[in-house]
């Protein structure tokens, strides 16, 4: 080879190099630009939001390219006669039309928002394998509100946060608008979330004052143009602690007019303020309980400061106390349920998946199809408080579709159908998630955690995507175009979840986690001052059977759900067998379908969970030099992480199951690394997430 062609030669590898060198701050967004840059794009109108979604396609547009962003008002569009009447204040069209005389490509909405929506939806079909020939879109949010949960603390620490400290940088705040506030937006913008809840719904009144809610309006001004609205969790007692009232009872005129005067003073400062998210009377908050009143009372004495200005409320019905000694499965619907019908119309109820704590697998909460008179907004965890941290890889997409699909028991309704309004026709409706997002490089503590942001935001725009098709359609804008890196990853990604499932504790059991962090097994933890923070409490392990009786011989949580769906798991043998231990006690010998017993199986549960982990480190092993190297090294870390990990909630569960059932275990199945005593003795100190 003659020197030339070397360098030459040497200059293409670093630059294709260069190209590739990716630290995950692009996220999803990794298309490449194009050098025709600029050409092409004709905005009908300047405004804000139109602009930026010119700037959006003027950079990654294929060259000569040619696209109209628009609207339907404007009148050269409306002559064209196309089909906006579906598309909402949000949803978007895609279409090559002739305006002037001259094709075109049109991207068009009722609003600039539904426009840059359909700028933002060409840009993934084209870095999905579209191309600008057959770009013709069409899609409308099946949910209104698609809000992120920040439960980020004003000292910048993030409750259950593994991506390093809070992104908003309060203390600089409003005077430094950090870059990344705009490359969140951007992202968020581009799976069509349409708001976030900047503070922890464990909160510091302090985020009412003044010098804060200038805060969040700096914060709000960046991201208004990208369509998104901030939203701030309020504590309950603030008219107290800021107002210097005696009481923050809801009934209490002069409460009523604080928080008035409050909602007013926000909306001065943001006039397109979303209104606020409430945790009230749970895990120690404040709340109308606190004074005899109930949750529809609190609720709608803040509904009525926001009504005026357009807000709303969503009211958590996280709720269970120590002083009710019914099932904590039970504590929500027993509280909501009455109050059916008594919210404004302008409060949803925010309701977990499940009825305990996002765990690896719970079954859909009672409460949905139980107030058909209330929107219900789904809340699910983003951050993988349960699931391993940033470190483990579990993609979340089966887990919200599992729920979602869910069958309420009332005819053909499902959990999306109660969530997206569909089944009582309720215009207001909502999904949240509880962010994964800190100010790690990569935002969310790894390049798979980000599938999960990604895939809640595709989700709650649309229930029905299925979780296969977002995590193809996010690994192939993650990773390129290299078909062994998507199919690798889809295939990882699509059973990691279940495999949690299986080496925390599979068929049904939940809360088994240690103390306080959660981080890591304590099956036997039995010494914390509430019942319900025990483990043992959930799975009721003796030397006969395991599980928690929810059946009318236990507690009968069963009797929350609709008579098709309660009478199917007041049976274990017509309860899904993955939720078997949730609702029944069952003996360790039962013949499990699989003509094994329950011991058995439970045992190749563990083994499952902690192999399949190890399926991943030998996929990852084979996609080695088709990804960028500081992905590929980090994501390949994790997993040498996550299977040690998964070893150990597999040895510390199964030294402690035979402890309690003095079984042994199957025949050729690997006895636990070391003793019970080993793993009750490990401590942690630090951990991410967790403070008191
Ligand atoms: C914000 C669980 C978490 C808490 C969280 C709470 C909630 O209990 O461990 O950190 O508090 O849920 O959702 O309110």
């Amino acid at each position: 080879m003659r020197a030339g062609t070397r360098i030459v030669g040497a200059l293409a590898l670093l630059l294709a190099g260069a190209a590739q060198a990716e630290d995950g701050y692009r996220l999803w967004l990794t298309a490449p630009l194009h050098q025709a840059a600029g050409t092409g794009v004709a905005v009908l109108r300047a405004t804000p939001t139109l602009m930026l979604a010119k700037n959006e396609l003027a950079t990654r547009l294929p060259a000569g390219a040619n696209v109209t962003l628009a609207t339907s008002g404007d009148a050269a569009v409306s002559a064209l006669r196309l089909p906006f009447a579906t598309l909402g204040d949000e949803g978007y069209l895609v279409r090559p039309v002739t305006l002037a005389g001259r094709p075109t490509l049109l991207v068009a909405g009722n609003t600039d928002r539904g426009t840059l929506y359909g700028a933002l939806a060409l840009l993934r079909h084209l870095a999905t394998g579209g191309t600008m020939a057959n770009a013709t879109l069409t899609s409308t949010p099946k949910v209104k509100l698609r809000v992120l949960n920040h439960w980020d603390n004003l000292d910048e620490t993030v409750e259950r946060g593994y991506a390093g400290d809070s992104l908003w940088d309060w203390w600089t705040l409003p005077d430094r608008i950090d870059p990344r506030y705009t490359d969140y937006a951007r992202a968020n913008a581009s799976i069509g979330i349409n708001g976030t809840v900047l503070n922890n719904v464990n909160a510091k009144a302090d985020s009412l004052t003044p010098r804060y809610i200038a805060k969040a309006a700096a914060l709000a001004d960046v991201f208004r143009p990208w369509g998104i609205k901030v939203y701030l969790s309020a504590r309950f007692s603030a008219p107290i602690e800021l107002g210097g009232l005696k009481t923050a009872d809801p009934r209490d005129p002069a409460v009523a007019a604080w928080w008035k005067a409050k909602a007013d003073e926000i909306y001065r400062a943001i006039p397109d303020f979303g209104g606020f998210l409430v945790k009230a009377n749970s895990e120690g908050q404040p709340g109308p309980r606190d004074y005899g009143a109930t949750h529809a009372d609190g609720a709608n004495m803040l509904a009525a400061a926001v009504k005026p200005h357009g807000g709303i409320v969503m009211w958590r019905a996280f709720v269970y106390a120590d002083t009710d000694p019914s099932d904590r499965a039970k504590q929500a619907y027993t509280e909501f349920k009455p109050l059916d019908g008594t919210f404004a119309d302008n409060v949803l109820v925010q309701v977990k998946n499940g009825a305990i704590d996002f765990q690896p697998r719970e079954p859909f909460h009672p409460l949905f199809g139980a107030m058909p008179k209330t929107p219900l907004m789904m809340e699910f965890q983003i951050t993988k408080e349960y699931l391993g941290f940033a470190t483990h890889l579990a993609y979340l997409g089966p887990l919200f579709q599992e729920t979602l699909a869910s069958k309420t028991g009332r005819g053909a309704e499902t959990v999306a159908t109660v969530v997206d309004g569909s089944s009582e026709g309720h215009r207001l409706t909502g999904m949240a998630g509880v962010a994964n997002i800190g100010r790690d490089r990569d935002w969310s503590g790894s390049t798979f955690n980000q599938a999960n942001w990604y895939a809640f935001g595709r989700l709650a725009w649309d229930p029905a995507l299925g979780a296969e098709p977002i995590a193809r359609e996010w690994a192939r804008q993650t990773f390129g175009t290299d078909r062994r890196v998507i199919d690798t990853a889809v295939t990882m990604m699509m059973g990691s979840r279940e495999a949690v499932v299986d080496y925390t504790g599979a068929l049904g059991l939940a809360h088994l986690m240690a103390t306080g962090h959660h981080y890591g097994p304590g099956p036997w933890v039995d010494d914390l001052k509430r019942p319900e923070w025990n483990p043992v409490y959930y799975h009721k392990a003796d030397r006969n059977g395991i599980g928690f009786d929810r059946t009318s011989t236990g507690s009968d949580a069963v009797a929350q759900y609709a008579p098709a769906i309660a009478k199917r798991l007041a049976d274990p043998r017509t309860t899904p067998e993955r939720e078997l231990l949730w609702f029944h006690h069952v003996a360790w010998d039962r013949t499990m379908p699989s003509g094994r017993t329950l011991w058995q199986d439970l045992v190749a549960h563990y083994d499952r969970g902690v192999a399949y982990v190890a399926d991943m480190r030998r996929r990852w092993d084979g996609v080695r030099d088709l990804v960028d190297r500081e992905r590929w090294e980090k994501t390949a870390t994790y997993l040498v992480v996550q299977e040690r990990e998964a070893r150990w909630w597999r040895d510390a569960s199964l030294a402690y199951w035979m402890s309690v059932n003095g079984r042994q275990l199957p025949p050729g199945v690997d006895a636990p690394a070391h003793d019970l005593a080993w793993y009750k003795a490990q401590t942690f100190r630090y951990v991410p997430g967790h403070y008191d």
